[in-house]
């Protein structure tokens, strides 16, 4: 496989410049590097200008509501445990409207991969205050400064038992292929929440802002990934020198290993019992 043999006919519509674009370069060539073809992948996608790599990537792919991409994919996973499953969606779609979701799928450890494309706003909709944006951010719904703290999307998840910790940057494409390798690879939840600079809506967190601040983990003397309080510290540290790469990882039993009817074949590929689905709906109707 070929980096384009993951493209479909469309052309991106993202702005030039836009971080989506090396996200995407960097997922294309993490499957082709894991060997994966598009008929072993489904992205399941939120809503927004990250959602709207539904019509650029020719994988299996689904383009799910707002703030439901993660039950959409844990759900089609516990159907068919032979897919990799990964999700690609907004900060607002993950950390606003998803959030309860966010919380309780790593909590179970689902064996899937949650991308987010981090610009700190809501894009699609022309740049409102994300639950990622600062407190102070002037935007279109915040015109006197945002008065809520930001989440803090790396201290949430090792909070509430994420087996896979890792911050990437659209920026540095190299690195994020190698995280999204990592992540893919991982057996449990792994997140890798991607600073993806919005180059029409968000003047402050540019590509130079990160440039300027951005050191990688992996590269910190003493700076072990399995330690979690160490961990915990980098998550909090944001200022002048902000923390990238991989945090923290722990295999832990996933979500599917604990469900006796799941082991053997997936469920897709077992003999349907039910010939009549209509019958079967009546009884809910
Ligand atoms: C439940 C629901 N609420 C609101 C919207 C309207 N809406 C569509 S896209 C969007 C913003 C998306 O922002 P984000 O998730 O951060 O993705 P981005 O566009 O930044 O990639 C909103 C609020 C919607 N489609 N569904
Ligand atoms: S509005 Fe921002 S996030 Fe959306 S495509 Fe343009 S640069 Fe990218």
């Amino acid at each position: 496989m070929k980096a384009k043999d993951f493209d479909t006919s469309y052309k991106p519509s993202w702005c030039p410049g836009c971080g989506n674009f090396g996200m995407q370069i960097a997922m294309k060539n993490a499957l082709v590097e894991l060997g994966l073809k598009p008929e072993n992948v489904l992205i399941v996608y939120g809503i927004g200008c990250s959602g709207n790599g539904a019509n650029f990537t020719k994988t299996y792919v689904w383009h799910s509501l707002h703030g439901r991409s993660l039950p959409t994919a844990v759900g089609a996973k516990l159907a068919n445990k032979d897919l990799k499953v990964i999700v690609m969606a907004g900060d607002g779609d993950g950390y606003g409207e998803g959030m309860g979701h966010f919380i309780h799928a790593l909590r179970g450890n689902a064996d899937i991969t949650y991308v987010t494309h981090n610009n700190k706003l809501y894009s699609l909709t022309t740049g409102q205050a994300a639950p990622t944006s600062d407190k102070g951010t002037k935007t279109k719904s915040t015109p006197d400064g945002l008065i809520e703290v930001s989440a803090n999307p790396m201290a949430l998840a090792l909070s509430a038992g994420c087996s896979f910790v890792s911050r990437g940057f659209a920026g540095d494409a190299d690195h994020l292929k190698e995280l999204f390798k990592s992540a893919i690879k991982h057996e449990g939840f792994s997140l890798v929440d991607v600073f993806q600079p919005c180059v029409t809506f968000n003047k402050i967190n540019t590509f130079k802002f990160y440039f300027d601040r951005l050191y990688k983990l992996e590269e910190k003397a003493g700076y072990k990934s399995t330690d979690i309080y160490q961990a915990m510290k980098e998550a909090l540290v944001w200022g002048n020198k902000i923390p990238y790469g991989l945090f923290y990882k722990k295999q832990r039993d996933t979500y599917g290993s604990n469900l006796p009817q799941l082991q053997g074949k997936a469920l897709v590929k077992r003999p349907m019992k039910v010939k009549d689905i209509k019958a079967l709906a009546k009884e809910f109707a």
